[in-house]
């Protein structure tokens, strides 16, 4: 088998996807996601202009062999772009070999370790009694676990408080909009809300919290303590971790799980933080960590040191990349929880996938491959908007984490 051309599509049904398709002599086509949030056309010049060259000609069951190609041959490693692309490149090649064999991905990754992906949703609401209502939607939908996240008394807005319910979409402007951060407020308010949700609805849920990289570690230790009596499955990006060893720190003082890795593009990122057992749940996730190949050798690797899997699964990454993960999170011995936040109806329609939700897990489906596709014709109606992320200020206006 050949590799004949590799397409690259933009499409913006509600929200901007890069993806990669790979076709074949052998009438066999392959698609993964390249999507990366703001930096959408970085990802596109990356593979149209550097990588489909090299592709056209070589056997596409060559998969590993082509990974380290692109990674080692580069010279220039690693970052999102150049990790992004690799993961598409990757994850069509795993759905053509998948096709080829006549057998759902997770078939060829060692079977099914389990019988579904548990998944948590996202509940949130300008207040805490509003979050509280959002929490009984998806106890409603049988959601087995919730993040919560709630506006903050004094901020304006904040990190994962959205208008539209089911459908969170941070992407919200044409030139990055922008908001005000206090942790002196956050830290304050956040115990409050988790004390509220535990007194409604109990122990069950599994509780999770995002702090979307906004503290500092003394600060992450302080939270981490303050929210034990809560339980939480895990607090999630507590710090920025360009520091692996600031998780030293917040590991000493709390027995709160920890859960980091959605930025995160390679095994090198998350080797201290793995090794020395600072986490519990690595959130790398197919297409931003150099797709099934890449994802895989990390979880292996987590799995020596008891981390599970947490991968990422916000409406940025497309259908293709949720499709590829569930077929991972079935077969990975240490998969913890997957990310499922829905995509838009339109999203959904330009994506035709073999996934389906019941009952608080997802079910990535029989189909030969992945088991997601990719409607051309649709696609086209929607074109590229450019669309970026907020940016933060703290209140004396000096720059922080978004
Ligand atoms: O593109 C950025 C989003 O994917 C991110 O803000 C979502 O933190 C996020 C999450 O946990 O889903
Ligand atoms: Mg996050």
């Amino acid at each position: 088998m050949k590799i004949t051309d590799a397409k690259v599509i933009v499409t913006s049904p509600g929200r901007n996807f890069v993806t990669l398709k790979i076709m074949t002599d052998e009438c066999v086509y392959g698609i993964g996601d390249a999507t990366l949030n703001g930096r959408e056309l970085a990802v596109v010049s990356y593979l149209k202009d550097h990588v489909a060259p090299c592709l056209i000609g070589r056997d596409p069951h060559q998969i590993e062999d082509i990974w380290q190609y692109l990674y080692r041959g580069a010279y220039w490693r690693t970052g999102p772009v150049t990790m992004a692309a690799i993961a598409a490149v990757d994850t069509a090649l795993w759905d053509i070999k998948a096709k080829a064999a006549n057998m759902p991905l997770y078939q060829l990754l060692g079977g099914k370790s389990r019988a579904g992906v548990m998944v948590y949703g996202h509940a949130n609401g300008r207040d805490i009694d509003e979050t509280i209502d959002e929490v009984g939607k998806y106890v409603e939908l049988g959601y087995k676990a919730i993040r919560a996240q709630s506006g903050i008394p004094g901020l304006d807005s904040t990190y994962g408080v959205s208008a539209d319910k089911l459908f969170y979409e941070p992407a919200d402007a044409d030139l990055p909009s922008e908001n005000v951060w206090s942790t002196t407020k956050y830290l304050d308010h956040t115990p409050r809300l988790f004390e509220a949700i535990r007194n409604k609805y109990g122990f069950d849920p599994h509780l999770l919290h995002d702090v979307h990289h906004r503290l500092t570690p003394i600060e992450a230790a302080r939270l981490g303590k303050s929210l034990e009596p809560y339980r939480l499955f895990w607090m999630e990006d507590a710090v920025p971790a360009e520091n692996q060893e600031s998780f030293r720190l917040i590991r000493q003082h709390t027995t709160t799980p920890l859960a980091v890795g959605e930025i995160f593009n390679t095994i090198w990122d998350c080797r201290t933080l793995i090794q020395e057992q600072l986490i519990d749940y690595i959130r790398t996730t197919v297409v931003h960590a150099g797709g099934i190949t890449h994802l895989r050798r990390i979880l292996d690797f987590a799995s020596i040191y008891n981390v599970r899997s947490g991968c990422h699964g916000a409406t940025d990454l497309s259908p293709v990349c949720m499709g590829a993960s569930l077929h991972l999170g079935l077969s990975a011995p240490n998969f913890g929880v997957q990310e499922y936040m829905r995509h838009t109806p339109e999203t959904d329609e330009v994506f035709p996938h073999a996934y389906s939700y019941s009952d608080g897990y997802l079910y990535p489906g029989d189909t030969p491959g992945h088991g997601v596709d990719l409607d051309e014709a649709l696609a086209e109606k929607y074109p590229y908007r450019r669309a970026y992320l907020p940016v933060n200020r703290l209140e004396d206006g000096a720059m922080w984490n978004w």
